[in-house]
C-alpha cells in the first residue's frame, strides 16, 4: 500500500514485503486450548484434526460457528492460516499504517452498540441493529483465500452469509447499479482518522452483480469466533476474487446508488487501485508485480512465492461477471 504523509503530500510505498514478527505456530497455546476443552468449538466446518492444530487456539471471543456452506467454491482446499498470524499481520488504516498497528490499537474500537444503516436507491431503507443484522441468515463458514494488492495472502476460515441474502431483503430499486459500503470513522476510537493517510471514511464499493455474487460475504466472525477487532469487527465484507482493500472493515452504511462509488484508495492514487481490482497477476501494480504472492504463515520467510491465480483462483466462478470487459482498462 502506499502512504501520503500529511506534511508533503508525497505518495511513497511502505516496505510491506518485511514481517515484523516471527511467523510460527505457537502448539503450546493450541494444546492449553484442546485441554480446557475451547478449542474444539472453533471450527465447526473444517474437517481434521490437522487443520485444527493449524489454526485454533483458545477460545477468547464469543463462538460464533457456522455450517458448512454448499455455495460452490466456497471452500478452498489450502491449508488455513494460523489464527495467530491472521489476526496480527492486517491492514486497518483507521489504527495505523503498518501491518502490526491494528493487533495493538484496535482494542478502542467500540463495536457495541453498532447498527448498519440501509439507504438510497431501495425500496426498504432502514437501520439494522447488529443482533438484527446477524439473525438476518444462517451463519455459514467459507474458506477463502484473500490476496492483499501488496503481494501477501492468507486462507481464512470466515463466518457470515451471502451479502446476497441482505440485499434481496432490503429490495434494490430497479436504478440502483451499484452499491457502496461506509465504515466506521471515530477520531476518538480510531487514532488513524486523525491523520491523513486516506480519504475517511473507507469508502469501498461493488457493481451490483458482484455484490449479488454468492460468493460476496457479510462475515461476522472467523476461526468459528465473532471478528477479532483488528479483522473488522463486528460486520465486514469478504470479496475472494479481489483484492483485499475491496474487504470493507466495520461497516456502518451499505448505500445503494446508480453511480459508481469512488473508493478511498482511487481517491488517494486513482492510477493505481482501479474500481475493479480483480486479483489479475497479468495487470502490474503501477510499481510492483501481482505476478506472485507470498502465503502468510506459511513455510518461513525464504519460501518460494506462489503463482497468483487469476480472480485469485475463482475464475471459473466470477469470470463471467467481466465477459467482454478490457480488464487492463477496468483494473
Ligand atoms: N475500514 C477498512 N477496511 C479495510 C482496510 C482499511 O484500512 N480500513 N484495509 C483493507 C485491506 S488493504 C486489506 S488487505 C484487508 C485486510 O483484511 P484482514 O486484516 O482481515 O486480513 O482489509 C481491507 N479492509
Ligand atoms: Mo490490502
Amino acid at each position: 500500500m502506499l502512504i501520503r504523509t500529511q506534511d508533503t503530500g508525497f505518495i511513497h510505498p511502505l516496505s510491506s514485503e518485511i514481517t515484523p514478527q516471527a511467523l510460527y505456530q505457537d502448539r503450546r497455546e493450541w494444546l492449553k486450548g484442546l485441554a480446557a476443552g475451547t478449542a474444539g468449538l472453533a471450527l465447526s466446518g473444517w474437517a481434521g484434526r490437522e487443520a485444527l492444530a493449524q489454526t485454533a487456539r483458545p477460545g477468547v471471543l464469543a463462538p460464533l460457528p457456522g455450517a458448512a456452506s454448499a455455495v460452490v467454491g466456497a471452500n478452498v482446499m489450502d491449508k488455513p492460516t494460523p489464527y495467530k498470524d491472521a489476526s496480527s499481520y492486517n491492514n486497518f488504516y483507521e489504527f495505523g499504517t503498518d501491518k502490526s498497528d491494528p493487533v495493538k490499537y484496535a482494542h478502542t474500537l467500540k463495536t457495541q452498540p453498532w447498527a448498519v444503516e440501509i439507504e438510497g436507491l431501495v425500496k426498504k431503507p432502514g437501520r439494522y441493529g447488529l443482533e438484527d443484522l446477524m439473525k438476518l441468515s444462517p451463519m455459514e463458514e467459507r474458506i477463502y483465500r484473500l490476496r492483499c494488492v501488496e503481494g501477501w495472502s492468507m486462507v481464512i476460515p470466515w463466518v457470515g452469509y451471502s451479502l446476497g441474502d441482505l440485499i434481496k431483503r432490503v429490495e434494490p430499486q430497479g436504478s440502483a447499479k451499484f452499491v457502496e459500503f461506509i465504515t466506521q470513522a471515530d477520531e476518538k476510537t480510531m487514532p488513524g482518522v486523525r491523520g491523513g493517510a486516506l480519504d475517511w471514511p473507507y469508502v469501498e464499493g461493488l457493481r451490483m452483480d458482484e455484490a449479488l455474487h454468492p460468493l460476496t460475504l457479510l462475515a461476522f466472525g472467523m476461526y468459528g469466533e465473532v471478528l477479532p477487532k483488528q479483522n473488522g469487527a463486528p460486520v465486514r465484507l469478504v470479496v475472494p476474487w479481489k483484492y483485499g482493500f475491496k474487504s470493507s472493515k466495520s461497516i456502518v452504511k451499505i448505500r445503494f446508488t446508480d453511480k459508481q462509488p469512488r473508493s478511498s484508495w482511487e481517491k488517494a492514487a486513482p492510477q493505481e487501485y482501479g474500481f475493479y481490482s480483480n486479483v489479475n497477476p497479468n495487470v502490474d501494480h503501477p510499481r510492483w508485480s501481482q505476478a506472485t504472492e507470498r502465503r502468510i504463515g506459511e513455510d518461513g520467510l525464504l519460501a518460494k512465492k506462489r503463482k497468483t491465480l487469476m480472480f485469485n483462483g475463482y475464475e471459473t466462478q466470477v469470470g463471467q461477471l467481466y465477459a467482454g470487459m478490457d480488464l487492463k482498462k477496468f483494473f
